[in-house]
């Protein structure tokens, strides 16, 4: 008897539901819970990509089509949770890029911001806002929003990146534009390494200029500089117990993160070395530019080594034991929660 009212109140909900279907109104409160859970829960798998496995598949991809062709030629880093949804983490694209000897990838911008972070320099280059860069492995090479870029490689070994890019926070907000430049390569008004020089090395110009807005005005942040920094550092004091010797890179008109909408820190933690538990909001992708980490996500573990991708989704419990010194690269959507508000960890 009182199953049949429970029906009956079921259906006699449902037949309210069905009057508002067609006015485009819904009943909240059959969906708030999903609406508002109790804490994150990510949709995203955590996951590891192996360079031994993508470079052969890269180089492929190399005879199958020109850089041209492609306009850029990546292998995107899907995230085995969201198979055709070119994600690495909620947020974030990433994938690893190839230039060919000879090659230019054509001149374009867009809304979304990019980096690039370096695994095969070989005099490859970026050219940025009116500057070129030449690429050595392990820098940060910085394309702001909205600024002409293409790449090239005059020399004969291939060039070979992991691009990260916040196209998806971009287009959440159905705020994405894109140019074609009318030529292969845009025009260069500056010479090489003048925004490192004119921002980067204790200077800043006398009047001041923001020329691309919350961007960072340096666009290689070079490992040649970072490396040595870090290490000095690392070699001063104990690691952090959670975060290891780790440095962020910095727009240096501001203090803050280099970029508005993606945060990038360099991490070393000596061989042995394991960090405590650790989880945060932000979906993090990291590269690992030396040595070898195993990871424990959330209780699977993991294993990368040199120029592996590896991602930890949002609000998973996260450990790493370096089981050679290592130096890692990461990329987060830190710097979009923190201005947001949002952003939070919790720490073991
Ligand atoms: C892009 O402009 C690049 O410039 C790489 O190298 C990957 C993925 C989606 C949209 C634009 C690049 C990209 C991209």
């Amino acid at each position: 008897m009182q199953t049949a009212t429970a029906d009956n109140v079921a259906a006699t909900r449902q037949k309210f539901y069905d009057r508002l279907s067609p006015r485009a109104m819904a009943p909240l409160w059959e969906v708030l819970k999903g609406l508002v859970p109790e804490q994150p829960k990510s949709k995203f798998a955590a996951h590891v990509w192996k360079f031994a496995e993508a470079r052969p598949l890269l180089m492929e991809a190399g005879d199958l089509l020109t850089a041209e062709e492609a306009e850029r030629r990546v292998l995107v880093l899907e995230n085995p949770a969201l198979p055709g949804g070119s994600r690495i983490t909620a947020t974030m694209y990433a994938g690893y890029q190839l230039i060919m000897p000879g090659e230019i990838a054509p001149a374009h911008r867009h809304t979304a911001s990019a980096l690039r972070m370096v695994l095969e320099g070989n005099g490859g280059y970026t050219a940025v806002a009116g500057e070129k860069t030449t690429m050595n492995r392990g820098d940060l090479v910085i394309t702001p929003a909205m600024t002409w870029h293409d790449h090239g490689q005059e020399e004969k070994k291939p060039v070979i990146w992991v691009d990260g890019l916040d196209l998806h926070t971009v287009n959440f907000y159905e705020a994405a534009f894109m140019d074609h430049f009318n030529d292969k390569s845009q025009i260069l008004s500056k010479p090489e390494g003048y925004s490192e020089s004119e921002f980067g090395s204790g200077f800043a110009p006398m009047e001041p200029r923001r020329p691309f807005g919350q961007t960072s005005p340096i666009f290689n942040y070079r490992y040649a500089n970072a490396r040595p920094a870090l290490m000095r550092v690392a070699s001063a004091g104990a690691p952090d117990p959670h975060l290891g010797h780790a440095l962020r890179y910095v727009n240096p008109q501001d203090g803050g993160w280099a970029m508005p909408t993606i945060a990038t820190w360099l991490t070393h933690l000596p061989k042995g070395f394991e960090t405590q538990a650790i989880r945060s909001t932000d979906g993090q992708s990291l590269v690992v530019l030396e040595g070898e980490i195993a990871f424990d996500i959330d209780g699977k573990t993991f294993t990368a080594g040199e120029s592996d991708v590896a991602c930890v989704p949002s609000w998973m419990w996260k450990k790493m034991r370096a089981t050679k010194d290592t130096v890692v690269f990461t990329m987060s959507d830190r710097s979009a929660q923190e201005k947001l508000g949002i952003y939070r960890e919790e720490r073991r």
